[in-house]
């Protein structure tokens, strides 16, 4: 198992989470000058203790596929970026209108509104910003321009920005079974995606490895978005640092409220089967890549 010096998985993913705790407090801009309460605010809600998932899978699949230096670390801090930017505006009272985000009061509740809407337009910029640093490494420029846009189609109205806005659309409606695989895959499984499919990218991996990456990060996406459908009717609101029961209280057509628990936690298993037997079938080490697989995909939190 190429874990490094320990074969224990828990070990092994606090010191990768805090590898990209670090990296992400090092691309943050400085707290200081005219802008400083906006710079407070995305550093308020950048670190603020999420899972660091995306940063993690990046920064693996980039070291599976070969690829070795500090390159990858813009993109880490990019990807988290975006995702924090979606989460501060997912929160605000126009959408979910929630209280509590990793364990603490969400970005508009400390800040007001309309700073929370700035600090999430300023984290979705400073990601590019903070990932075209790239090009100043010494790494291949051609990788590091796919790798950028691959991120940019996956984050905007081909990816989680388009099922973002199918979702607000039918909230409240009943939503088909076809249209709401469409909401998870493009809301929820594009940035899983991204990340997976960005470090081989800018590692130098081939199509055909690169392609069933990017097939298996659809399947994982997807059912860490079914998992935390579960997790809202059955989890617990201090493990998961957000509230429970947030899409009943805003009338959401979920894969719980279609199939009901024990068919969706059915639909969790078998994608997550699926994504393995994708990854095993790789010939790179994908051993940490299907630890991790499991984690996310039977997490409680
Ligand atoms: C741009 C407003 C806007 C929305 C885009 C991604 C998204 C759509 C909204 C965020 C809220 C949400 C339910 C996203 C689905 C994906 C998901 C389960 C996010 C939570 O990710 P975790 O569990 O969070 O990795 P942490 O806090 O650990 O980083």
């Amino acid at each position: 198992m190429r874990m490094g010096h320990t074969v224990n998985f828990k070990e092994e993913l606090a010191a990768r989470t805090a590898r990209a705790e670090e990296v992400l407090a090092r691309f943050l801009p400085p707290q200081e000058g005219p802008a400083k309460e906006l710079a407070d605010a995305m550093s308020y809600s950048l670190l603020a203790g999420g899972k660091r998932l995306r940063p993690v899978l990046m920064a693996e699949t980039f070291a599976v596929f070969g690829g070795e230096g500090a390159v990858i670390e813009p993109f880490m801090a990019g990807m988290e970026m975006i995702h924090t930017h979606s989460l501060i505006h997912d929160d605000l009272p126009a959408l979910d209108n929630d209280d509590l985000r990793r364990g603490r009061p969400t970005t508009h509740r400390v800040y007001g509104e309309a700073a929370a809407i700035l600090a999430g337009d300023a984290l979705l910029n400073y990601a590019y910003e903070t990932m075209c640093r790239a090009f100043g490494m010494g790494h291949d420029t051609d990788a590091v321009a796919r790798t950028l846009s691959l991120i940019a189609e996956k984050t905007g109205i081909r990816g989680m920005l388009g099922g973002q806005s199918v979702d607000v659309a039918l909230e409240g409606k009943p939503i088909p079974a076809d249209t709401l695989s469409y909401i998870y895959e493009k809301k929820t499984a594009a940035l899983i995606e991204a990340s997976m499919t960005a470090g081989a990218v800018l590692a130098g991996a081939d199509e055909a490895d690169t392609a069933v990456l990017l097939e298996a990060a659809r399947k994982i996406g997807v059912a860490f978005q079914i998992r935390d459908d579960i997790l809202d009717v059955e989890g617990d609101q201090a493990a998961l640092g957000k509230p429970v029961h947030s899409d009943e209280k805003n009338n959401k057509t979920t894969y719980v409220t279609l199939y009901g628990l024990a068919e969706a936690d059915r639909c969790v298993q078998k994608l997550s089967g699926e994504a393995l037997a994708l990854l095993s079938g790789l010939k790179a080490d994908t051993s940490f890549l299907q630890e991790l697989t499991r984690a996310m995909t039977t997490r409680r939190f």
